[in-house]
């Protein structure tokens, strides 16, 4: 029989916790698969190396970033959006069917996501609080898969402001943001290092797979 959080959406998996209609799927994937995706990343950033995009505000964001699919996402100074090519000029690799397969489970959806924005934080890396808007049809779910050392992720409101609740991403966490969570503001405060010996030089890779366009 489905359960109250199975029959929101047909086909989806129920998670762990929700927290803000946020959903949290804790240790979804396992070392195997943790390791086997962290394989297909290196091949990715191979051919498309991680950087630091510059913030509209001027200063280089301290997130290391790169990108699988059809788009990646881009910041300069004159501001954030998506772009078909990495900033050396070759077009993005396509998105491992190892993340895809993690989108497939947690969503239900038979539309796929066009971007697979990688995220690598070191041990002094954080990430404000701030919207993902950049995005035409917010009725998609972001998802993310946390891979490495742990990562505090906070989660606000809708609008800038109001109390706030945190919980640790650790490797192998997945999170969906859909419907009433899709437009909250949220963040990494910081990274505790050395909690994973996934990454041979320590370090968090948050993906993060949205639907662009
Ligand atoms: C809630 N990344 O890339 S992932 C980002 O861990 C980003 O690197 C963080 O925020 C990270 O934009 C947090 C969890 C997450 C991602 C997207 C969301 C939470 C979200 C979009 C809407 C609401
Ligand atoms: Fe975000």
């Amino acid at each position: 029989m489905k359960n109250r959080l199975e029959s929101a959406k047909s086909g989806a998996l129920t998670p762990d916790e929700v927290i803000r209609d946020v959903a949290i799927h804790r240790q979804l994937l396992d070392d195997a698969a943790q390791r086997s995706m962290v394989d297909d990343l290196r091949a990715v950033v191979q051919q498309a190396p991680l950087f630091s995009p510059m913030t509209p505000y001027g200063k280089p964001m301290r997130v290391r970033m790169s990108s699988a699919g059809r788009y990646g996402w881009f910041s300069d100074r004159t501001g954030y959006r998506y772009e078909p090519r990495h900033p050396g000029g070759t077009a993005w690799p396509p998105i491992p069917d190892s993340i895809i397969g993690v989108w497939d489970r947690v969503t239900g959806l038979s539309r796929r996501p066009d971007c697979c924005l990688i995220n690598f934080y070191d041990a002094d890396a954080r990430m404000g609080l701030h919207q993902d808007r950049d995005e035409a049809d917010f009725s998609f779910p972001v998802v993310s898969i946390s891979l490495g050392d742990d990562g505090l992720f906070r989660l606000g409101n809708l609008t800038r402001g109001g109390k706030t609740e945190s919980t640790w991403l650790g490797s192998g966490d997945v999170v969906v943001m859909g419907g009433d969570a899709r437009l909250i503001y949220h963040g990494i405060d910081r990274i505790r290092a050395g909690t994973s010996a996934l990454l041979p030089q320590g370090g968090r890779i948050n993906l993060t797979l949205r639907v662009v366009d």
